[in-house]
């Protein structure tokens, strides 16, 4: 069986490691595609250098042309500007919606059949733009946002109750950004709910709101520590998984932007949400039943990424 084609589309400091994962988990060959000529091919050299020491078999290819994406299966999009200290995601919204039209022309053309993960923020808005600028199917255009932040949050309640990060799943809904919502009785602990691990007196209930607090603004701490940059590591691995659980077909239960057409009452939009992801891409959507308070915060998210859709409208009408 021929290896499948994974196509990074931006190869800064997220499709770098997305490259090294992806060779180390042996998941295709790779084609690192960027504008800025000479950084995918020394980084697709350089990664393919660590090979035969590593003992991973993959062809590694960096390129400045769209026609070397021809027939990906997978294609993750990085390409774009990343925050610098002090700017919001939705500044990088007018830079970053002229790369998405680039990109979705690029993917159209030599990458139809692909399942395409969007990485570049603001997430959600970018996402929905893609879509429309690639015309590829809703359910085969996802955004990777909710694993990262579910992460995120697993590995700081993990540190706070001294338990393994394998044993701490989280729920996190929404938009990527300061409205995400973190579901705390869907998180657990082995299967028990954070809300009941409260009334067990694992932690008070303001400590838990600290840390969900923290888990919103985990991508500015980051920002702010590195100051030139954001975050690539976890948002590589991130985004792995999910590339994975499309390539083999393992239909992962993970939180993603997925396009909702009513469910959640959410029309034409792309909102973080749990779905299944298989070889089908987004397979179903998980509709679960949310109380008050949780819908109030989720349709506050909401209202946020549609905020960022209408701006992505008034400079690009036709979308
Ligand atoms: O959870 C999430 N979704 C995120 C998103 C978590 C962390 C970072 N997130 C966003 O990912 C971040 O705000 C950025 O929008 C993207 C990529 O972050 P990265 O850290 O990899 O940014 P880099 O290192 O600046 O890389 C971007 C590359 C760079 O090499 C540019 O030359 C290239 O994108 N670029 C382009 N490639 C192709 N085509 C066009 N038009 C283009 N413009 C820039």
């Amino acid at each position: 069986m021929a290896r499948k084609k994974i196509a990074l589309i931006g190869s800064g400091m997220i499709g770098g490691t997305l490259a090294h994962l992806a060779g180390l988990k042996e998941l295709g060959d790779i084609v690192l595609f960027d504008i800025a000529d000479g950084i995918p091919q020394g980084k697709g050299l350089d990664i393919a250098q660590s090979s035969p020491v590593e003992g991973f078999n993959a062809s590694l290819t960096g390129a400045s042309d769209y026609a070397a994406i021809e027939g990906a299966d997978v294609c993750i999009v990085t390409a774009g500007v990343a925050r610098k200290p002090g700017m919001s995601r939705d500044d990088l919204l007018g830079i970053n919606l002229k790369v998405m039209e680039q990109v979705g022309a690029g993917i159209k053309k030599y990458a139809p059949n692909a399942f395409v993960i969007c990485i570049t923020n603001p997430l959600d808005a970018m996402v929905w733009a893609l879509q429309k600028f690639s015309g590829l199917p809703k359910n085969m255009v996802v955004g990777m946002a909710g694993v990262l932040d579910s992460a995120r949050f697993r590995l700081f309640l993990s540190e706070e109750f001294n338990v393994s990060v394998q044993d701490v799943t989280a729920f996190v809904l929404g938009g990527h950004g300061d409205t995400m919502v973190p579901l705390a009785r869907y998180s657990t602990v082995a299967g028990i709910p954070l809300t009941d691990l409260v009334k067990m007196g694992w932690c008070t209930q303001e400590r838990l709101d600290q840390i969900i607090q923290r888990t919103r603004d985990g991508g500015a701490e980051i920002v702010s520590l590195l100051k030139t940059g954001s975050a690539y590591y976890a948002p590589a691995a991130s985004a792995i998984e999910m590339a994975e659980s499309y390539l083999k077909d393992k239909k992962r239960v993970l939180p993603v932007a997925a396009h909702l057409s009513g469910q959640y009452g959410v029309k034409d939009m792309y909102v973080g949400v749990p779905v299944v992801l298989g070889a089908g891409g987004v397979e179903r959507i998980v509709e679960i039943d949310l109380n008050k308070a949780e819908k109030e915060a989720f349709d506050k998210s909401v209202g946020a990424v549609a905020g960022l859709c209408e701006a992505c409208i008034n400079i690009a009408p036709a979308l």
